[in-house]
């Protein structure tokens, strides 16, 4: 008897010192919409494992996917406020708050996904996340969300004018409303997590993304034609709360950005794979893609421009990210 309560006591003791050691490391939370497994769940991941190797486990990152945090625009204000301590969304829904997300949203703004890539890792890129501290978060880095297209349950989409008339779904901010208007067609802008039964019950005839999204949502399941039009690619961003970024030490805020830095090219690598296989994966689930002619898509963007692309910063901005070879 006497024994066991030793054994207890040691126990105890040995809990309270784990309590101990457990309470000098800073766990921060991390959200993502998309489910485990996907490009950006795990780059953040990634991003996790160096902080907590070079910070000598002080820090320690849990993600949070598949939307248990919520959907994208509540967790940005979620992350404003200090309530989560990370957060990885797509530039879209910061547009209506931070002027300079407007521009690399743009519809083909950049030529391909390799020019993207160039564009938001250089000076234009470090200038645009330098643009988010003033709205209370920091801008860590960027990643790969790969080129968009329109994707439907009705009919193939041959030719740009095949889609006057259809409803699509799109991430909240008035460039893609107006984008979809240039084309003829009718946007409802509606949280990620809704698209799947709004096309199912036929609230809306469509909407657009990039494979790895179309597939994993399940979306490919409900809307069976791919038009590969390809025209949005939209950035990833991976931010801080300016609340959490404030706590930390000068030498720690250059570990977590970069970490962050480092942790771009696995995304990419992931996101190059994810594109290939989630092609494949629609295909065999019976999408049928077809490719329209892109310039008509392309030349029906100016009245988005004219109204988007006023100020001359943001003018100077297109132009530049225009000039990158
Ligand atoms: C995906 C993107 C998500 C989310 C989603 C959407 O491509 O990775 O962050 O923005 O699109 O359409 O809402």
């Amino acid at each position: 008897m006497l024994h066991f309560t030793k054994i207890a006591t040691v126990a105890a003791l040995a809990g309270a010192v784990m309590v101990g050691a457990a309470s000098a490391q800073t766990v921060l939370r991390s959200s993502d919409t998309h489910p485990d497994g996907y490009p950006t769940v795990e780059a953040v991941k990634h991003f996790g494992k160096l902080v907590e190797e070079r910070t000598e486990g002080r820090y320690k990152v849990e993600v949070y996917h598949s939307a248990q945090l919520g959907q994208e625009a509540d967790t940005i204000e979620q992350v404003r406020a200090g309530v989560i301590d990370l957060n990885r969304v797509s530039l879209g829904p910061w547009n209506g708050l931070i002027p300079e997300t407007t521009v690399p949203s743009l519809p083909y703004v950049f030529r391909s996904v390799d020019h993207a890539r160039k564009v938001m890792t250089g000076e234009i890129g470090e200038e645009i996340l330098a643009a988010f501290e003033a709205h209370g978060v920091i801008g860590l880095a960027f990643y790969d969300g790969g080129a968009r297209s329109f994707y439907n349950s009705k009919k193939p989409i041959m030719s740009k004018d095949d889609l006057a008339g259809m409803k699509f779904r799109v991430m909240q901010s008035d460039i893609f409303v107006d984008m979809v208007a240039a084309l003829g067609a009718t946007a409802t802008p509606m949280p990620y997590g809704e698209v799947y039964s709004s096309i199912e019950t036929g609230v809306i005839d469509g909407a657009e993304n990039n494979f790895p999204s179309y597939d994993t949502a399940k979306h490919a399941e409900v809307a069976k034609h791919y038009a590969l039009d390809e025209h949005l690619i939209v950035p990833e961003v991976f931010v801080m709360s300016k609340v959490s970024w404030d706590k930390l030490s000068d030498e720690d805020k250059a570990i977590f950005k970069q970490a962050a830095r480092d942790s771009v090219e696995k995304q990419w690598e992931l996101w190059d794979a994810q594109v290939a296989a989630s092609r494949a994966k629609v295909e065999e689930g019976g999408s049928k893609i077809t490719t329209p002619e892109k310039q008509p898509f392309i030349d029906a963007m100016g009245p988005v421009y004219e109204k988007h692309v006023t100020d001359p910063k943001l003018q100077d901005l297109v132009a530049r990210i225009k000039a990158v070879e």
